[in-house]
């Protein structure tokens, strides 16, 4: 089997890979990347010798490049993780947002459909289904809800969703899409919520909650979701969307005092700023579907991944350092200094 794994320099895409790899030895991936800021070559370099990897530097909107690709390698199967995948970055400047996660997203299916392949799988997020209250603990994101956005971010993984689904119905290209919670684990850009807690932690510079610090998240670790996308790959009905997560809710005051607690570091660091413009306060998913269905399970605890994660950070500073020396730190500034 051939895949191509657009966004496979990022965090979720190359753990993709990596597990991939390992689990199926014979298949042959190739991963388009274009490499934006959180895209990282290095991150790619435990498989750039293996026989059966392939990197492309690419954009996945260039239309040119893209059905080149598609008439040379003919792949079986396409999993779209590329993406502008920050919300804040989105409320800053939609535009790359819209062209990217949208754009991106047709100029991939417009290829799948002119060369064909067996099977097309976008990679979604549990933000298109809007935010929950937080007073009602009962209340579960599911397949079937209307899709809403309440950031530029998630109105274009909407969008995209839409637009996937369209295909399979009027071209009838052989379609999954799967729509995850909030993951974590490492190789993670720092200016997500985990990472960025643990790097500023470490260096003993105040951890920025938003708000109230009462938003709820769902983590899952990245393993399983990769784990649910190889089998919905494989196993998964055409046509259908799967919700992935693990029933992992936590306020991200709970999940910043989990990591000063594991860092050895004072809850004094804690500085609560200015909150996010329309900050969901919700996030929960229900797994039912791809466990009743895929028999997918989520093999690691919170406790023990974020564990994992706060030593991964620890033993590959070189990883992060690099990254947080260069743009990031304009963007640190320019979104933490007048909060
Ligand atoms: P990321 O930002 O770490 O990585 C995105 C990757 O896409 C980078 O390597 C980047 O260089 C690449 N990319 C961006 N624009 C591109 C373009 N125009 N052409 C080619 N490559 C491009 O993101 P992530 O957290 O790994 O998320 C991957 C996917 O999973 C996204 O689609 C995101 O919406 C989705 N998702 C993420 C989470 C999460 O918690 N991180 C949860 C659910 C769904
Ligand atoms: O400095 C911070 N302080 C803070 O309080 C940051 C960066 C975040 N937060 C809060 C905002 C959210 O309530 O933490 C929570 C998590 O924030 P992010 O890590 O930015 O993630 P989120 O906005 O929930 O979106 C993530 O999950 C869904 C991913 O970034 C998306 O790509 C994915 O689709």
């Amino acid at each position: 089997m051939k895949i191509l794994v657009t966004g496979g320099a990022g965090f979720i895409g190359a753990n993709f890979v990596f597990y991939m790899l390992d689990k199926h030895p014979e298949y042959d991936i190739l991963c388009l990347d274009s490499l934006t800021y959180c895209g990282n070559i290095k991150t790619l370099e435990p498989v750039m010798d293996n026989p059966h990897f392939k990197f492309v530097k690419g954009d996945v909107t260039d239309r040119k490049l893209v059905f080149q690709l598609f008439e040379e390698e003919k792949f079986d199967v396409v999993v779209n993780f590329a993406a502008e995948s920050h919300v804040d970055r989105s409320i800053e400047d939609p535009g790359v947002f819209l062209r990217t996660n949208i754009l991106g997203t047709q100029t991939l299916m417009d290829a799948s459909n002119e060369y064909g392949v067996a099977r097309y799988h976008q990679v979604g997020t549990d933000e298109v289904y809007g935010d929950l209250p937080l007073d009602r603990p009962d209340l579960f994101f599911t397949e079937d809800m209307p899709l809403t956005a309440s950031s530029p971010y998630s109105a274009s993984k909407a969008s995209a969703d839409l637009l996937v689904m369209a295909y399979h119905r009027t071209y009838g290209l052989p379609v999954t899409i799967s729509r995850c919670s909030n993951n974590y684990g490492p190789y993670q850009f720092p200016e997500k919520l985990i990472p960025l807690m643990i790097k500023n932690a470490l260096a003993d510079e105040k951890l920025p909650v938003y708000g109230t610090g009462e938003n709820v998240r769902d983590w899952l670790y990245v393993k399983d979701h990769c784990k649910a996308i190889d089998m919905i790959i494989h196993d998964g009905k055409v046509g259908e969307v799967y919700n992935i997560g693990g029933h992992n809710e936590k306020s991200n005051l709970e999940v910043v005092r989990t990591i000063l607690k594991q860092v050895g570091k004072s809850e004094d660091l804690i500085t609560f700023v200015g909150d996010r413009k329309g900050h969901d306060l919700r996030y929960a998913i229900d797994p039912t579907k791809i466990h009743d269905e895929l028999g997918w399970l989520p093999e690691t605890r919170f406790d023990d991944g974020i564990r994992q994660t706060i030593d991964w950070y620890l033993d590959n500073r070189s990883w992060w350092e690099e990254i947080i020396s260069g743009e990031y730190q304009e963007y640190y500034d320019r979104m933490y200094s007048n909060r």
